[in-house]
């Protein structure tokens, strides 16, 4: 097997904040987007890391997302913010209102920021870690587009409904955990019908209904939700909350609105923060150290804790590189001289 070429996450960020730059995608979104993508391909968390350059160019050139969009805040002092990302994508949203959404969950114990309009194409755990960071706890979730069928359906009615969670830890990485509602990611699809590999058993069913293992039927057909009934829930769930009740689309108005699965879904998030400290505060009780003796505890009995993988990738990633394929080096190469 060839020798994978390793890049440094400094040098990776640049070149990817330059492509989006160079087509027009004004600095501030430029560098919220390749900080994400670029954080995804260093965690390895591939589904959602350079591979996704492809697409954000494709939606790019077809006019359907904003380069020049400037989130606005819309901020009465209470705790639901809302941002409008003006059809621009969902990341430079969630940064340009991460302070108010961090001061008013400080504040109120609990605050909520409605991101309004925006393409989302990112893993979830961005928006949670940077919470934990600042010491609340948070969830995350947001609709895509309608690729999974309902437990007991057939049909694609739901998206693959990311749902994300964090929890800050005092002197270590927060505990984070991210996974799509339905039993993979698409992207994981995607990535292995280009490398001509069968996905597992369980993870979709054909036009047909018939279950596959063939990356090319599973993306024409459904994709399945995690834990049967119980993935398909919380997947409905997620449309209610972070599409109906916000007045955003849903999975399946999503795909309506941009005609093909082709381009990125453009609909809404929403982001929840609390601040453990204010709930516990009349419990005398320090809700971080008592978080503490149950993650400990996980660790003892030999468990691994979401993220651990993704938090190692990243150290391993910071010390030596990132690795990439000599195909993803002259895909890069490529979209620089677009
Ligand atoms: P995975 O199944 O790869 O991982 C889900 C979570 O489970 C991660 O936090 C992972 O941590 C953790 N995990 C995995 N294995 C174990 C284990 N053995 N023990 C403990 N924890 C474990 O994720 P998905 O394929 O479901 O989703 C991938 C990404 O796709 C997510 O980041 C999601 O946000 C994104 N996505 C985005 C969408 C969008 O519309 N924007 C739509 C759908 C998905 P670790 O990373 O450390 O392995
Ligand atoms: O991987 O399922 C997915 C996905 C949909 C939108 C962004 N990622």
């Amino acid at each position: 097997m060839a020798e994978p070429n390793m890049i440094s996450y400094e040098a990776l960020l640049a070149r990817v904040e330059t492509i989006f730059t160079t087509v027009g995608v004004l600095p501030a979104a430029a560098k919220a987007v390749a900080k994400v993508i670029v954080a995804g391909e260093r965690d390895h968390c591939k589904s959602h890391g350079i591979y996704r350059l492809e697409g954000c160019l494709r939606v790019l050139a077809a006019g359907k997302v904003n380069p020049e969009a400037l989130p606005e805040i819309h901020d009465a002092g209470a705790s639901v913010i809302e941002v409008d990302a003006k059809g621009g994508f969902s990341n430079p949203a969630f940064y340009a209102a991460r302070e108010v959404l961090v001061a008013r969950a400080r504040k109120h114990g609990i605050a909520a920021l409605v991101i309004r309009d925006c393409l989302h194409f990112s893993a979830l755990w961005h928006d949670v870690e940077a919470l934990a960071e600042d010491g609340l706890a948070a969830l995350s979730m947001c609709p895509s587009y309608a690729f999974v069928a309902p437990a007991g359906g057939k049909e694609p009615l739901l998206g693959t409904n990311p749902f994300a969670f964090g929890w800050p830890r005092p002197g270590a990485f927060p505990y984070v955990f991210d996974f799509a509602t339905s039993v993979a990611a698409r992207g994981e699809i995607e990535l292995h019908r280009r490398a001509g590999k069968p996905i597992p058993e369980g993870w979709a069913v054909d036009a047909d209904g018939h279950p596959t293992t063939d990356p090319e039927a599973a993306l024409g057909g459904a994709m399945l939700t995690f834990g049967g009934h119980k993935g398909s829930a919380i997947s409905t769930m997620v449309e209610l909350l972070a599409g109906a009740m916000l007045g955003e689309f849903m999975s399946k108005e999503a795909l309506d609105f941009m005609g093909g699965t082709d381009l990125l879904p453009r609909h809404g998030a929403l982001v929840l923060a609390l601040d453990p400290r204010v709930f516990a505060a009349r419990s005398g009780r320090d809700p971080i150290a008592e978080g503490e003796k149950l993650l400990t505890a996980i660790g003892a009995q030999g468990a691994r804790l979401p993220s651990e993988r993704r938090f190692a990738a990243r150290a391993k990633a910071m010390a030596e590189g990132i690795a990439l394929s000599e195909a993803e080096l002259a895909q890069l190469d490529r979209f620089e001289r677009l």
